[in-house]
């Protein structure tokens, strides 16, 4: 039978990440992260990664919306809300504040106590992310990040130490927030965020980014096996970026590419999820003569710590096409192979805003994984008007939500996936991981944060907030009119 309605339990929330909400940077005895370091820019511009801390310089991430102190009237929102379950990590500086100790620091297991046992008093489930791009900055400087075996082994102490101290109130975890985000390595943003690594001149950026995903798929593989030790009912997930490519016309050497492409994005999730690395990537290695260290030993635990879910975001489509030059449309690299989609808009930061490649990337994964997957993260950057009366009129954000939320019902209820839950992007304004912009907006409750740091830091309530409310109280029913249009929900 037809199933019309989404299960029972369904988790309906929101995401953040520690370092873009929670602020006090120094606070507790939490040490430099990488997100410590990187400057505020503008619209399509990079963030600078600085020397350590420079007194010159403003950095967004130390204050944050200071979550690190307003955490009980935020999480009070979100029950207003109804969320049955919140995202967010735990910044690895707080715990071991340079990353190398033996021991880790009780004030920073603390405060995480404290903003757990906030969450369950509302009946809200954490969703806990290990890394989203906060490695203690210590790590970078002297162990060049994930260049090095050496941090597998900090990465697994820390997982250690969490899964023990919250193994009765969090039961869903994250190893690394997309951990393919590399794939991109000629941007120094995502090698820095995902693997502590700065690229020299002179070397091989893409080898350097395969020796780190190696390191880091190894040390997820070890979490899950602890995390598993620890307490058998966790639920451990990868997370990847889910961005699909799209082949830009019907020539095969462009569909290829396009394959190419996919295969390049989501072996990251192929390992993690089938404990074993795909053939044409091994074969893709020799051809490329890059010598990486990967042991016996490192594949055997890739097959032992296979994950439980597949946890991804969803903000876009991509596509691309193989060029004249390409001899045989072998390589993949972002930086250079993606073309615009003429048949998709894009968002003010360029974002191709895709909702019906949401329904396609259930399918892909659901094919491919046979796992349940939880989308962790969706939602639209903007710029938001904060009015006189302190109302947020973001009907673009509801929108935006709405006309994914029915492509996730779609691809559930006619196709049969299993979802397990569904936090988007932001559940509150936060600091843009590319941009450092407050201004780019992404949360259903408002921050009076501006870009230079100034504002009161108080919390509105926005127009999606209690549109979200209203889709949460009826389990994703009634999604609400589009703004002049009818309602077109499918169920
Ligand atoms: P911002 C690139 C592509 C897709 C998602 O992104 C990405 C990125 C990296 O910027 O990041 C995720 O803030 C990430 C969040 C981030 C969010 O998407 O750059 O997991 O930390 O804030 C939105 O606009």
């Amino acid at each position: 039978m037809t199933k019309t309605t989404l299960p029972a339990g369904f988790l309906w929330g929101g995401a953040v990440a520690a370092h873009q909400v929670e602020g006090a940077y120094n606070v507790g005895g939490k040490g430099l992260s990488v997100a410590d370091v990187m400057t505020a820019a503008g619209n399509r511009e990079e963030r600078r990664i600085t020397d350590g801390v420079q007194p010159s310089e403003f950095y967004p991430n130390h204050e944050a919306v200071d979550f690190y102190h307003r955490y009980p009237e935020d999480i009070k929102l979100l029950a207003e809300m109804g969320f049955t379950c919140f995202r967010t990590s735990i910044a690895w500086s707080r715990i071991f504040p340079q990353g190398d100790e033996l021991e880790p620091n009780e004030e920073g297991l603390a405060f995480y106590d404290r903003l757990f046992d906030e969450c369950l008093k509302y009946g809200i489930e954490p969703v806990v992310t290990l890394s989203h791009f906060e490695m203690p900055y210590h790590l970078v400087t002297k162990y060049g990040g994930f260049r090095g075996r050496q941090t597998i082994t900090f990465f697994t102490r820390f997982a250690r130490a969490v899964f023990t101290r919250f193994q009765d109130k969090v039961k869903y975890w994250l190893t690394f927030n997309e951990i393919n985000n590399q794939t991109n390595y000629d941007r120094a943003f995502t090698l820095f965020t995902n693997s502590g690594i700065q690229v020299h001149a002179g070397e091989n950026a893409e080898a350097v980014m395969y020796q780190a995903a190696h390191y880091e798929v190894v040390a997820s593989s070890l979490a899950v096996q602890i995390g598993h030790s620890i307490n058998p009912d966790f639920q451990i997930g990868a997370m990847v970026a889910f961005s699909p490519v799209y082949p830009a016309s019907d020539q095969p050497r462009d569909v290829f590419k396009a394959q190419r492409a996919m295969q390049s994005r989501f072996w990251f999730s192929d390992v993690q999820v089938e404990g074993q690395y795909p053939t044409w990537l091994t074969r893709y290695f020799q051809a490329k003569h890059f010598d990486l260290d990967i042991t016996k030993a490192d594949l055997a635990n890739l097959k032992r710590g296979t994950v439980d879910y597949l946890g991804f975001s969803y903000y876009m489509s991509f596509a691309t096409q193989a060029t004249d030059h390409e001899d045989n449309q072998f390589s993949y690299n972002e930086a250079h192979d993606l073309v615009t989609n003429r048949f998709v808009p894009q968002s003010e930061w360029g974002w191709q805003v895709d909702p019906q490649g949401l329904r396609y990337a259930l399918n892909w994964m659901n094919d491919r994984y046979h796992l349940p997957l939880f989308i962790v993260e969706n939602g639209i950057g903007a710029i938001d008007q904060l009015e006189a009366d302190h109302t947020v009129h973001d009907q673009y954000r509801i929108d935006y939500l709405r006309d994914h939320i029915v492509q996730m019902k779609l691809a559930m209820l006619e196709d049969g996936v299993d979802v397990m839950g569904y936090t988007p992007w932001s559940a509150i304004d936060i600091v843009s991981a590319s941009t450092g912009q407050l201004s780019k907006r992404y949360g259903f409750i408002y921050v009076d944060r501006n870009d230079d740091g100034s504002g009161s830091l108080a919390r509105y309530r926005k127009d999606s907030f209690y549109w979200y409310q209203r889709v949460i109280a009826t389990n994703g029913a009634e999604l609400g009119q589009k703004a002049g249009g009818a309602d077109d929900s499918p169920a």
